[in-house]
């Protein structure tokens, strides 16, 4: 169906699922039919007027819309401005990060542990104390009543089991959870309405609860759970253990309903097993009855967690049969309708949420809470909208994004004789999620669409056998679907959002009284010293705290003294009042970096090991004189 020449991929993906057992026969009914209505779509392509947005955002001007973008396996947060794709920052989380000193700073490594299990840090003990790998697909701002509310963004490490909260404040990561009971977090959507409230996250993988070493090899004593954290306290509220594992998750704009694709329901542990049912399911978490469960002391404790079995036949949710391995699932911003995306079937299913409270009291079939279910072609993946009643669904195996109507897919289902389909467009190539301008809230606005490509191929100059992956900027503010620009990305982002900028608020500088900074704050209580005035070492027999601030270009002290074996603490404060005034701090020789920006408090612990002269220095280009920024740490050896 696809013009251009990705066939080989298409094929490939094809012929891999299809050698996979048992799904060829629906991916190969669809593979080479024209859609009825296609020759029609086609000439009213040929008509309809595209957007005339363009990406270009002159120099000295400021984009409309912040992109929160993730970036899987390197485990960051990236932010970007739209329409011009500029990368504007990034925001380590589970990863390193050399420049900030994300992952050796205290307070970041206060971040990154305080929230593991006491048997995860026991584990971490001899390998430097955090994970070095993350791999983040879903960064999510927190809403209020159905909008962005600027507070917080939210994302899932898959990799290592972890929930992190990301301030919007100050754009830096303040708490990190990792989930027990569940395996590899991936699905996470936050709770619309009231307000979030709620972080709503899937483990995928299942394993044995308790998962102690016993029925090792017995997949039928696998679970799979669905988790609700808290946003506010960053603790888990509830889990529920269900049927088949879990996928891509989204709630409902009334605040009853969360709901979870499967892609396993046969619980198998290879693909053959994992494909072999043609129907799969939508599992619907009835959330006032889970909480209510909860109170009433019906959860067993597992790891200090309240643990519901939502197992079919259970009051706390619902299964919704669906095609073979659905994948997204999403809310449409008009709060009714809600997409599930049918991956290895070429449809996507629509559920209507006010059919929910009627399926949980048993008045209809599960089933019946679908009310369209158009076919779009191969390889739906994820679902984003415009506000004026259309969808725009990827299809990772014809390398396009397919534009829907919503009313019309429901009068078709009906028996209708109309073509939901208006546009198909080619992207390059395969593309995963997509996301539209404010379009995961019910301010969707239908004017850009990001499609996020796995796949870049020949788009961009060769950079050897490891590619970029292709975010292409669509305008969707015309009739029809217009390509405006191509940016290469760094592995791997997953999913985005797209916020219009009002809607965020950063500090340009932060405040003295910032809670980062607690425990270098006690400590110089502690030691008599004010964090903003500090020129002190404070020694005590095998360790040394050293006081610094700065105000550029130079430390407030050139020189300080400990004793080799000690373990060192420095603490610098950036006094410079002045917007984008950042200082930094690099020990040479002794592995120590980090970033210090106007009016914060960083610090560092580590082993004076080697005595001697090692020179320190500012390492973020702040002043005229910013290489003489510079001072001198001198170790006196152990005495013989
Ligand atoms: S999932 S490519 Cu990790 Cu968001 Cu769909
Ligand atoms: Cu301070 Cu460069």
């Amino acid at each position: 169906m696809s013009e251009h020449d990705d066939s080989g991929v298409s094929r490939r993906n094809l012929f891999k699922f299809a050698a996979a057992g048992g799904v060829g026969a629906a991916l190969a009914a669809g593979a080479g039919r024209i859609l009825p209505g296609a020759a029609e779509a086609q000439q009213r392509q040929q008509q309809a007027r595209p957007g005339q947005q363009s990406a270009e955002v002159p120099p000295g001007q400021l984009d409309e819309y912040y992109v929160f973008s993730s970036s899987g396996q390197s485990g960051e947060v990236r932010i970007l401005g739209l329409p011009s794709m500029r990368e504007l920052m990034r925001i380590p989380v589970f990863n390193r990060d050399s420049a900030t000193g994300w992952g050796q700073t205290n307070e970041s490594l206060k971040v990154l542990t305080s929230g593991l299990m006491p048997e995860t840090r026991k584990r971490l003990e001899k390998r430097g104390g955090i994970w070095m790998n993350g791999d983040l697909h879903h960064p999510h701002p927190s809403f209020t009543d159905g909008t962005y509310d600027g507070r917080y963004l939210f994302a899932n490490d898959k990799a290592n089991t972890r929930i992190c909260r990301i301030r919007l404040d100050t754009m830096k990561c303040d708490r990190i959870l990792e989930v027990p009971n569940a395996h590899d977090i991936h699905g996470l959507r936050l709770q619309k309405y009231p307000r979030t409230g709620y972080v709503f996250a899937n483990g995928e993988h299942e394993a044995p609860l308790p998962n102690d070493g016993k029925s090792l090899d017995d997949p039928k004593q696998y679970r799979a759970l669905f988790n609700a954290v808290d946003g506010d306290t960053m603790k888990v509220a509830w889990q529920v253990i269900v049927d088949g594992n879990l996928d891509n998750v989204d709630a409902d704009y009334q605040g009853k309903y969360c709901f979870s694709t499967c892609y396993n329901s046969e619980m198998g542990v290879n693909t053959a097993e994992m494909t072999a049912n043609e129907q799969d399911w939508v599992v619907v978490f009835n959330i006032k009855r889970i909480e209510e469960a909860v109170k009433a002391g019906k959860a067993r404790m597992m790891n200090g967690v309240p643990v519901l079995d939502g197992r079919h036949g259970s009051p706390y949710t619902l299964y919704i049969p669906i095609s073979n391995s659905p994948h997204g699932i999403n809310t449409a911003p008009d709060g009714i309708h809600v997409t599930v995306n049918g991956k290895l079937s070429p449809t996507v299913s629509v559920m209507d949420v006010r059919k929910l409270d009627d399926a949980f009291a048993g008045k209809i079939k599960p089933r019946d809470v679908i009310v369209a279910e158009p076919q779009l072609g191969l390889g739906p993946l994820h679902t984003a909208y415009d506000g004026r009643g259309n969808a725009y669904t990827t299809l990772f195996l014809d390398s396009q994004v397919c534009k829907w109507n919503i009313d019309k897919a429901i009068r078709a289902y009906k028996g209708e004789q109309v073509d939901p389909i208006v546009q198909k467009l080619d992207v390059h190539y395969q593309p995963g999620h997509n996301h539209s301008s404010m379009g995961q809230t019910k301010e969707a606005d239908g004017k850009w669409l990001i499609s996020l490509n796995k796949f870049s191929k020949d788009r961009y100059l060769n950079v050897g056998p490891l590619k970029p992956e292709n975010d292409q900027l669509i305008d969707i503010s015309g009739d029809v679907m217009r390509i405006v620009h191509d940016s290469p990305t760094y592995a791997e982002p997953h999913d985005a959002t797209i916020v219009h900028h009002s809607k965020i608020r950063p500090r340009h500088v932060w405040d003295r009284n910032d809670p980062m900074w607690e425990d270098a704050r006690q400590w110089a209580q502690k030691d008599g010293v004010k964090l903003e005035e500090g020129a002190t070492v404070i020694r005590e027999p095998g360790k040394a705290r050293v006081y610094m601030y700065t105000v550029a270009p130079a430390f407030s002290l050139e020189k300080f003294t400990v004793g080799q074996g000690d373990e060192v603490t420095i603490f610098i404060t950036n006094m410079d009042d002045v917007e984008d005034l950042t200082h930094g701090f690099t020990l040479s020789n002794y592995g120590v970096q980090f970033e210090i920006a106007p009016q914060a408090t960083a610090s560092v612990t580590f082993i004076a090991d080697q005595p001697g002269v090692h020179w320190f220095y500012c390492v973020w280009f702040c002043h005229a004189l910013h290489m003489e920024m510079r001072g001198r740490m001198l170790v006196e050896p152990r005495p013989a």
